[in-house]
């Protein structure tokens, strides 16, 4: 398939899985209802200047009170997997000890709410909203929240693994250790590289316990984790770029991949660590390596890297990232790329060759309107869609198991450090009234969906 040809489900194989994708902070509000503990992204949102736009997601798109509304509009897309996430503190709200029921009494409604639409679940157990109370005693830079994950794993996958048969652990490690824990723009707001990376070890750590949890709890469990990845490129062929891009990809994608596949963490990118690198215990490794089911690939944009002796945190990476001119952007400012979807997938297939993978995110946010109209036109959401299905398309052709995609996102929601500024959504929420309206791409894909 071209790039230019605007694909049809018939393209894909029959049992294709489609779906959309969301998150529990992001979309649930209800934030201090039913028991519910404070999660690190409660208390950041409540820390002046952390969110662009002042807000928190303590109401967000109530979702916990309209979510039989939220599924219809799924199943009148025509997907046929809806993946969500759980919130741990609704759990367990000191992050240990006795479940509350009322939490998990939300998830029995809305998996039942999904099996009842002939929606399949994908459930993400670890979508950044650590309980704060664990957040207290170190948070992921603490060998003990693995074990805390793992009972939590454990109440959820008991309650919810006669009904939800695909699990994912974490949600793109990159972004709740790397920007949570070093960069200090998502929670808990942390600023230095060491924890980071303790945290990315933890974090790989109980995704790797959890796995081998999940089957003894469910035989017929498919397990993965899902990663953020970018294909990434050197500014110029200089030495000294590709250098740059090769440092660049060790942090960025090799650090989680090659420890997953069973290859232990980079040897460049721990030379470059040097003191900050994590403490890894006897038998760590194998734990992480555990095989999965699928990759999870959440992909977004390209990255294009120079050398920078000056740049990056006072030099460790010495790597800056280059805006290509010219290029096309989402509001965000992120490079629209579909031949980077096809690049990152081949270059998955071949160096890790993955059993399966499930493109668990995709997406992009620009400046929508409610027109008077009752539609939201927007037209480079809708090409950006047809145009990453058509490239998702080129890469299976050309031998990658694909076998989902799920488009990111449902509905506009909390886009966290940017609060309400960005949409995401295949429909419009407005959010003084709650209403959802499908956006033209949300109604594109219906019918690519129904044809
Ligand atoms: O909104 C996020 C989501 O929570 C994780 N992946 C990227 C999305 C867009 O930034």
């Amino acid at each position: 398939m071209s790039a230019n040809t605007v694909p049809t489900r018939q393209d894909f194989p029959a049992d294709f899985r489609w779906g959309v994708s969301t998150s529990s902070f992001q979309i649930e509000g209800a934030g201090r209802e039913d028991g519910k503990g404070e999660s690190i992204w409660d208390r950041f949102c409540s820390e002046p200047g952390r969110i662009r736009d002042g807000s928190n997601a303590l109401v967000a798109c109530d979702h916990y009170h309209r979510w039989p509304q939220d599924l219809d509009l799924a199943k009148q897309l025509g997907v046929n997997a809806y993946r969500f996430s759980v919130a741990w503190p609704r759990i367990l709200p000191q992050g240990r000890g006795a479940p509350n029921e009322a939490g998990l009494a939300f998830y029995d409604r809305l998996v039942d709410g999904m099996l009842e639409r002939g929606l399949d679940p994908w459930a993400t157990l670890y979508h950044w909203d650590l309980p704060q109370a664990l957040q207290e005693q170190g948070g992921w830079t603490s060998r003990d929240t693995v074990a805390a994950f793992l009972e939590y794993t454990d109440i959820v996958t008991r309650r919810l693994g006669d009904r939800v048969k695909h699990w994912i652990t974490h949600n793109e490690p990159w972004c709740s250790c790397i920007m949570g824990y070093w960069e200090g723009v998502h929670a808990p707001g942390g600023t230095s590289l060491a924890d980071a990376m303790q945290a990315s070890h933890h974090v790989l750590l109980s995704h790797g316990q959890a796995v081998g949890l999940i089957r003894r709890n469910l035989a017929q469990a498919q397990v993965g984790i899902t990663l953020s990845l970018h294909p990434i490129t050197a500014a110029s062929p200089h030495a000294a770029d590709l250098a740059a891009a090769r440092r660049h990809d060790g942090l960025r994608n090799r650090w989680f991949l090659d420890p997953l596949f069973g290859r232990g963490y980079p040897e460049d990118t721990l030379a470059l660590l040097g003191q900050a690198a994590p403490r890894v215990l006897p038998g760590d490794l194998d734990a992480i390596a555990t095989p999965t089911d699928f990759l999870g690939v959440n992909y977004y944009f390209p990255e294009v890297v120079a050398d920078d002796p000056d740049a990056r945190h006072g030099g460790l990476m010495r790597t800056r990232l280059v805006e290509r001119e010219g290029v096309e952007r989402t509001g965000f400012g992120w490079e629209v790329s579909p031949q980077g979807l096809v690049d990152l997938l081949t270059r998955i297939q071949r160096d890790y060759g993955p059993a399966a993978i499930q493109l668990t995110e995709n997406g992009s946010t620009f400046e929508d309107r409610l027109t008077p109209d009752g539609r939201v036109h927007d037209k480079e959401r809708l090409s950006y869609l047809q145009r990453h299905l058509a490239a998702l398309k080129q890469a299976m052709d050309a031998g990658v198991p694909v076998k989902g995609y799920f488009a990111w996102s449902l509905l506009d929601n909390f886009e966290w450090a940017e609060g309400y500024l960005r949409r995401f959504g295949l429909a419009y929420v407005d959010y003084a009234t709650q209403q959802r309206t499908l956006k033209d791409s949300g109604l594109w894909y219906g019918r690519f969906l129904n044809e």
